[in-house]
């Protein structure tokens, strides 16, 4: 008889902002462990996901969309993305299947060549095509351009086509014993996870100039208490006036930020959180490395 071999690797997840890559992983591991929003710029770290199948574990990064670098901290989030294709043994480029295509696009694209890993084209989001048949000029454009291993049409929202994601991966996989625990979903330091839920919250709550200005740092994390764990975060701002936006009419949006952070949270962690938010005006963080080492996003 002979036995199935079992493997094991990292799997990068690049693509420009907003194509669904947080929404994958999250979905993949079946928990929200990643910050999800309209709004590009959405994760600002690495994130890993572990998938733990019978035949294979597969460890997923989460990475920041592809973008030009303009800030310090943006800089940093693009050398994330670089340092995560060099670490991983297949790369999925997660591409929004109902935008044009753009120089960002090209830029993705070059990097997953550059990379010469074996790479899988997801086309996202075809849950919102009405007209199926404008995948196949991209698919077409695509395939000209580069040796996909794969190119799979899929809608990480509604968990379509997943599982031959999965599988073309598997197939791509070296031999090797799982890097995690059965039960592990992810490597992330927990407090990274609950200050990435409440950035989650501000973005979904305040309008296109506050997500880029603030950043979320979790001061305190107590858990004397068995009744609940006290968590305090510091939302970090760079003007006077963004401070009054985030705090709202009588402290309105920043209750309104705490209450739907602190319901994820609750899942998460699978207990009562007491969550308290502070407004901290820092002049220029995204371009202060003492500010970003704080911040856990290090060179
Ligand atoms: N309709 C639809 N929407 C999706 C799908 N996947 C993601 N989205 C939406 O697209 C938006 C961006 O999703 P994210 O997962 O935050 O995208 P991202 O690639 O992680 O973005 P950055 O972190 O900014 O690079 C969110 O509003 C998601 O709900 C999909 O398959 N179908
Ligand atoms: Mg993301």
């Amino acid at each position: 008889m002979t036995e199935k071999t079992y493997r094991s690797g990292l799997v990068g997840l690049i693509g420009r902002p907003n194509a669904g890559k947080s929404t994958l992983l999250n979905y993949l591991v079946g928990e929200k462990i990643a910050a999800v929003s309209n709004k590009p710029q959405t994760t600002r770290y690495k994130i890993r996901g572990v998938v733990s199948r019978p035949e294979s574990q597969i460890v997923f990064i989460d990475t920041p969309g592809v973008h030009k670098p303009g800030y310090l901290l943006n800089r940093r989030m693009m050398a994330a993305v670089e340092d995560a294709i060099l670490s991983v043994d297949v790369v999925v480029l997660i591409r929004d299947a109902t935008v044009t295509t753009g120089n960002g696009d090209r830029f993705v694209l070059d990097l997953v060549k550059r990379s010469e890993k074996p790479a899988i084209l997801l086309l996202n989001k075809i849950d919102k095509l009405r007209e199926k048949e404008k995948l196949l000029p991209l698919i077409e454009l695509y395939r000209n351009e580069h040796d996909f291993a794969a190119i799979i049409p899929a809608s990480a929202l509604r968990g379509e086509a997943i599982d031959a994601l999965l599988t073309a991966i598997e197939e791509h996989l070296p031999e090797g014993d799982p890097l995690f625990g059965e039960d592990e979903l992810t490597d992330q330091p927990m407090r990274m996870i609950v200050a990435e839920m409440v950035r989650e919250k501000i973005l979904a709550t305040t309008g296109e100039e506050i997500p880029y200005v603030t950043a979320v740092v979790p001061e305190k994390w107590d858990e004397t208490d068995p009744e609940r764990t006290v968590i305090h975060c510091a939302i970090f701002v760079e003007r006077p006036s963004q401070k009054g936006i985030i705090i709202g009419k009588g402290g309105a949006k920043l209750k309104a930020i705490g209450t739907a952070a602190r319901a994820d949270i609750e899942i998460l962690l699978g207990r009562h959180v007491h969550l308290q938010l502070f407004v901290k005006v820092v002049e220029d963080w995204r371009n202060k490395d003492r500010e970003l080492s704080g911040m856990g996003i290090s060179e």
